[in-house]
């Protein structure tokens, strides 16, 4: 009896060892085979042109990407710093935050670009996330952050037309992704591409309980091709603090007879970062006004009115970060004792930006 039940627990335990075995193997070939695939796709060897650009020989990528995982697991309570994020997605990059897939041609050339100021921590977030992402989306991208200098009323829109210019001046992209820096997609079927009319990416954010919260909406993360931005004569330039730029552009789009298209609300699942109203960013109290002028000043308020100084553009191996003046008026909410500290701040870190200038000039996008 005693000798039946040993010779039972033995075979138990060898099962429980050949179990144990096969998971490990298992998941050891799974981590093999993510890091094989997305070394396929970034070993220059294989299939770049012997320029290094990428051969034109190259089959198109193909129009559902292969190796999309589908949901995602975003997690923002975690310690998180740029050099992690390096780490975890440098190999694959090229300086400036740009990529392209090396075993096919990509279907697009998408600039991504983030309206920003003083979220340093967010921008980590995103990075972490949306780089695995766009690689595995197989796209021909690079991330601008468009950073908004000193402490004037800030301007998202016009930020966004800024980023527009100045990805064009380094590389000929076709799509065009102005995102939230707060915004993180929950599925990578959700693809950062254009289509035939403006597209809104986020459908369905957990902050409005994952629903549209109404049928134009078109803030947060959207997608426009460089015809479909210049038919709408971009955005609008000025929308100055929280609000309206947005739906202007919504307004904008149905004027040049374009619909906006979206994902379902299953694959345009996203996660907001949490966070407070920034200063210097009061909702704007003429919004709704001048939504109703929108048809009468988009041909004149937008790309072919847009001038700013570019006071430092500076490549990180992650992301392109433009540092740019927007000409903002000093904040009317801001107490006189804080505008006066503020502003003594603002003078040092000026002169500090300027002895680092890249290539300080003005630019007018009247040349576009
Ligand atoms: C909503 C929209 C957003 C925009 C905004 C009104 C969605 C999901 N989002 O976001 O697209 O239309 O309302 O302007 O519909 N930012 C900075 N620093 C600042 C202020 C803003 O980096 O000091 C940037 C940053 O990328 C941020 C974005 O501007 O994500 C929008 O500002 P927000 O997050 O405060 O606005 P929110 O969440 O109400
Ligand atoms: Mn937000």
């Amino acid at each position: 009896m005693l000798k039946t039940f040993f010779s039972l627990l033995v075979c138990l335990a060898a099962f429980s060892l050949v179990c144990f075995a096969l998971f490990l193997f298992y998941s050891e070939n799974r981590k093999l085979f993510s890091i094989a695939s997305l070394n396929r796709e970034t070993n220059p060897e294989e299939s770049a042109g012997p320029t290094g650009r990428p051969g034109k020989s190259l089959d198109p990528c193909a129009d559902v990407p292969p190796n999309l995982q589908g949901v995602l697991q975003v997690e923002f309570r975690t310690n998180r710093t740029l050099q992690d994020v390096r780490n975890h997605v440098g190999p694959f990059l090229q300086q400036g935050g740009r990529y392209r897939p090396t075993s096919c041609r990509a279907k697009q050339k998408v600039a991504v670009i983030i309206p920003f100021r003083n979220r340093y921590e967010h921008l980590t977030h995103w990075l972490y996330y949306l780089h695995p992402v766009l690689m595995r989306q197989q796209l021909d991208y690079g991330v601008y952050v468009i950073n908004q200098d000193g402490d004037g009323v800030f301007n998202r829109a016009k930020l966004m037309n800024i980023g527009f210019v100045e990805a064009l001046k380094e590389y000929d992209y076709d799509c065009f992704v102005f995102s939230d820096v707060d915004l993180v997609p929950i599925d990578d079927r959700n693809l950062y591409r254009c289509s035939d009319h403006p597209r809104h990416l986020s459908v369905a954010v957990d902050k409005f309980n994952f629903i549209l919260p109404y049928a134009t909406i078109f803030g947060g993360v959207s997608a426009l091709s460089e015809q479909q931005f210049l038919k709408v004569n971009g955005f609008s330039n000025t929308f100055w603090g929280w609000g309206g730029e947005d739906d202007d552009m919504s307004q904008r789009i149905s004027y040049r007879r374009m619909f906006i298209s979206r994902p379902d609300s299953v694959t345009g699942r996203y996660k907001m970062i949490k966070h407070k109203r920034d200063s210097h960013n009061d909702p704007n109290p003429r919004r709704i006004q001048k939504l109703r002028e929108t048809y009468s000043n988009m041909d004149k308020d937008g790309l072919n009115s847009l001038n700013y100084t570019v006071r430092e553009i500076r490549k990180d191996l992650l992301y392109t970060f433009v540092t740019v003046d927007v000409q903002a008026d000093v904040d009317p909410d801001v107490s006189v004792s804080e505008f006066n500290q503020s502003k003594s701040q603002f003078k040092t870190s000026r002169t500090k930006n300027v002895s680092n200038l890249v290539s300080p000039a003005i630019h007018n996008s009247k040349a576009l």
